[in-house]
């Protein structure tokens, strides 16, 4: 067992949206979709006013609209948010250098060897609270845990401007109240499969024994049983020393078909460029993780032309390697999509100008562009509508 640890996960809370309000005072207060509005139009983020009518991110446009038919639609702007980004990262480094982003808005943060300095874990989180509040005027919502997986669920129990906690001797009442579909790539077919069990929460789970948990769930099983138990060992790896970076979602479905892949494996790309580019790292390879229905995973990697952390150069590998698949082995319903850069080289591989200009094209434009040349002009959609799990599995 390694020693106990205290992890902050922090997520900004509509944060494509929160920034328009912030930028447009005469949004706030308002149901704000952020999209491109047309027949093909899909919803980002929706501000809280929005979600009351039941908007939500990855819902086509025409039909939030439907719910909500006042709500005002705002095109995405991807330079604002990224400046948003930089600003609160930059708030998480002057609390430990173990910051983990996982997107745009959300990052772990290891605490552990802070504590000293700022007394408690609570009062770190209640001034990166505040120190985001005053510098950015947004807010973020921060659970506290004793590993990544739990306080992931608590940032997201108290949303918008929340802050959770979770002590070690509260996990396991807390495991035993938590459904089981709050376990990462837990979709309604094996969600269905516990319930046949008798299993609804993760707590109950422990009375399982593996062997049992094995025969019904193969390869996940020991993490079920070792998150029924509250066990988590993933560390925190800033990007900065990380040996890889990826981003995966396993889907509640068999996705049947491959352009709701691409789409989610382009935001996926975008996400892993970005993080890229914030270390200046440069990728030589990139490897496309694909998971079946029947749990047979295969890998497909590939070497980039020249070390790169463009989303455009990903992209391309990224889809040659999906479109050789289908076209050698032919295509089979997924249910996990992956996208891993690997190979890092700090050296910046093209001529100065030539990287700043290309990073004068923002990440999300560039996926916008991508998105809008491969599948029309309403198409932006990152996540697809789907549950996002973009942690790799312990
Ligand atoms: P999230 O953190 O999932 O959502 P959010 O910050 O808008 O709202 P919450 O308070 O629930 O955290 O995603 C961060 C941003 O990423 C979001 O503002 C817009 C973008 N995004 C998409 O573009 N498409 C998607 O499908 C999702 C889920 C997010
Ligand atoms: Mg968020």
């Amino acid at each position: 067992m390694n020693q106990p640890r205290t992890i902050l996960h922090v997520d900004m809370d509509a944060f494509f949206a929160a920034v328009e309000q912030r930028d447009h005072p005469e949004l706030r207060g308002k149901p704000v979709l952020i999209g491109h509005d047309g027949p093909r139009g899909v919803v980002a983020t929706a501000s809280y006013e929005a979600r009351k009518f039941g908007c939500h991110s990855a819902q086509p446009i025409v039909i939030a609209k439907r719910r909500c038919p006042e709500a005002i639609i705002v095109p995405p702007n991807g330079k604002a948010y990224r400046q948003a980004s930089k600003q609160v990262f930059e708030i998480f480094e002057r609390f430990t250098p173990l910051v983990q982003p996982l997107s745009i808005d959300e990052a772990f943060l290891d605490v552990t060897g802070s504590l000293r300095l700022h007394g408690s874990a609570e009062t770190i989180a209640q001034e990166i609270r505040r120190l985001i509040t005053d510098e950015t005027q947004l807010t973020g919502s921060v659970g506290i845990a004793p590993n990544k997986f739990l306080a992931k669920i608590a940032s997201d129990l108290d949303k918008p401007d929340g802050l959770t906690i979770i002590q070690p001797d509260q996990v396991e009442a807390f495991l035993h109240e938590l459904p089981i579909g709050k376990i990462p790539g837990v979709g309604p077919a094996t969600e269905r499969k516990f319930h046949h069990l008798g299993i609804t929460t993760i707590g109950q789970t422990r009375s399982l024994d593996l062997d049992v948990l094995q025969q019904q769930f193969g390869s996940s099983a020991q993490r079920y049983w070792e998150l029924s138990r509250g066990i988590d060992e993933r560390q925190v790896v800033s990007d900065g020393e990380a040996k890889s970076i990826s981003h995966e979602q396993t889907f509640g479905v068999d996705v049947a078909e491959p352009d709701e892949i691409r789409r989610v494996m382009l935001g996926q790309t975008e996400q892993v460029a970005w993080r890229l580019r914030k270390y200046d790292l440069h990728a030589r390879t990139l490897t496309l993780k694909i998971r079946y229905g029947d749990f047979e995973t295969i890998t497909r990697s590939t070497t980039l032309q020249s070390p790169s952390n463009h989303t455009d150069d990903l992209w391309t590998s990224a889809k040659g390697l999906f479109d050789t698949w289908i076209a050698k082995e032919g295509f089979k319903p997924v249910r996990l999509i992956g996208v891993t850069a690997t190979q890092f080289d700090q050296t910046p591989q093209m001529g100065l100008f030539e990287d700043e200009n290309r990073d004068k094209q923002s990440a999300v434009e560039q996926a916008t562009d991508t998105i809008v040349e491969k599948f029309g002009k309403h198409a932006i959609r990152r996540a697809g509508a789907i549950p996002r799990d973009n942690e790799p599995r312990p």
